[in-house]
């Protein structure tokens, strides 16, 4: 019902009679007093005047599956949403989600995360109600080696999203990053739940620093608040880049990773450059050259010989 009353609050700009709203979804003065007040302990802000009525003054920068579905434009993805107050990690819960069979889309969503993970364990800081916390739940029937690939097309649905949200000088750094200069604003994480040969789920995590005011980021993060100096609703952010992603998700899946990794390619700076890239099989140095099919960076080195890193971290670049 709050859901229903919130639409109509929405719909008008000036205040809305009690008794249309009551009217409407037969319900008494008292029920419908009962419902305003949820909506505002959900942090909206109602004005309530006798004899004028209720008026929505301002909507809670919060990730509520109403609010996101509200907006979201999309054919597959998040017509199921998870939503937390706060969760140890998206990622455990798309895991337990993905076993119990939920459907290829899902998306989990926290205002915050006790233990918030990126790559080879590490931390993702994931402070309450600042950045966006996200994981989705894919079923792609793909070999094994394409996986990393979802990691590229990750990236760069994250890219495309934030771009349409303010025009930032925004970089791509292999495989997961996306800076503003040297500092990180978003990661991307994708873990895959596989046995032998054959891939069960794929879980894409995705975190952004959104209205982190600067003492709140870690050291080298930036948020697009602490660039910007604009608040930017949150639910705006997550819409964006997921109607991105299953764009590029669903050409990805009907004809390969190709157009995901040119258009990553297109992206990136890197080409050309010295880079030096500590692997799982330990550091490679020398003169980034272009993607593999499967994603990997090839690297040329002081010999030239080409070499293929598959996994690993850009320590280092310089022209
Ligand atoms: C990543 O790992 O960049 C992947 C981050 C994925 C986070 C999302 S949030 C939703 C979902 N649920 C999760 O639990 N995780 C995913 P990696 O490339 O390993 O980078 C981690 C490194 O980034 C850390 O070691 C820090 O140096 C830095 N870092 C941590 N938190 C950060 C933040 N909020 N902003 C910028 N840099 C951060």
């Amino acid at each position: 019902m709050n859901d229903k009353i919130l639409k109509v609050l929405k719909q008008k700009e000036g205040y809305v009679s009690g008794e249309d709203i009551a009217y409407k979804f037969n319900l008494s003065r008292q029920a419908l007093w009962k419902h305003i007040n949820e909506l505002r302990s959900l942090g909206y802000e109602i004005a309530a005047v006798p004899h004028l009525g209720y008026q929505l003054i301002e909507i809670p920068d919060r990730l509520y599956p109403w609010e996101i579905k509200d907006s979201l434009n999309t054919r597959t993805l998040g017509k199921k949403i998870f939503y937390y107050q706060k969760i140890s990690s998206t990622m455990d819960k798309a895991w337990e989600l993905g076993e119990k069979k939920v459907a290829e889309g899902a998306l989990i969503c926290s205002e915050g995360q006790g233990k918030g993970r990126g790559r080879l364990g590490r931390k993702w800081v994931s402070i309450k109600n600042k950045g966006l916390y996200l994981s989705i739940i894919l079923r792609p029937d793909l070999s094994f080696s394409q996986i990393p690939s979802i990691t590229l097309l990750s990236a760069v649905a994250v890219f495309k999203g934030l771009k349409k949200i303010a025009n930032l000088p925004l970089c791509i750094k292999w495989p997961n990053d996306i800076l503003i200069g040297q500092k990180k604003l978003s990661g991307v994480l994708t873990e895959v739940h596989a046995e032998q040969d054959r891939t069960n789920f794929v879980v894409v995590g995705i975190g952004v620093n959104v209205n982190h005011t600067f003492n709140e980021l870690p050291k080298n993060g930036v948020s697009l608040y602490s660039y910007t100096k604009n608040k930017i609703p949150r639910c705006r952010v997550l819409k964006e880049i997921v109607e991105e992603f299953e764009v590029l998700y669903e050409d990805f899946k009907a004809y390969g990773p190709d157009s995901v990794l040119d258009q990553w390619r297109n992206l990136s700076s890197i080409w050309g450059h010295f880079v030096k890239v500590s692997g799982v099989k330990g550091t490679v140095e020398g003169r980034a050259m272009d993607l593999d099919h499967d994603g990997s960076l090839l690297i040329r080195n002081d010999n030239g010989m080409i070499e293929k890193v598959v996994a690993g971290d850009i320590v280092k670049m310089k022209e």
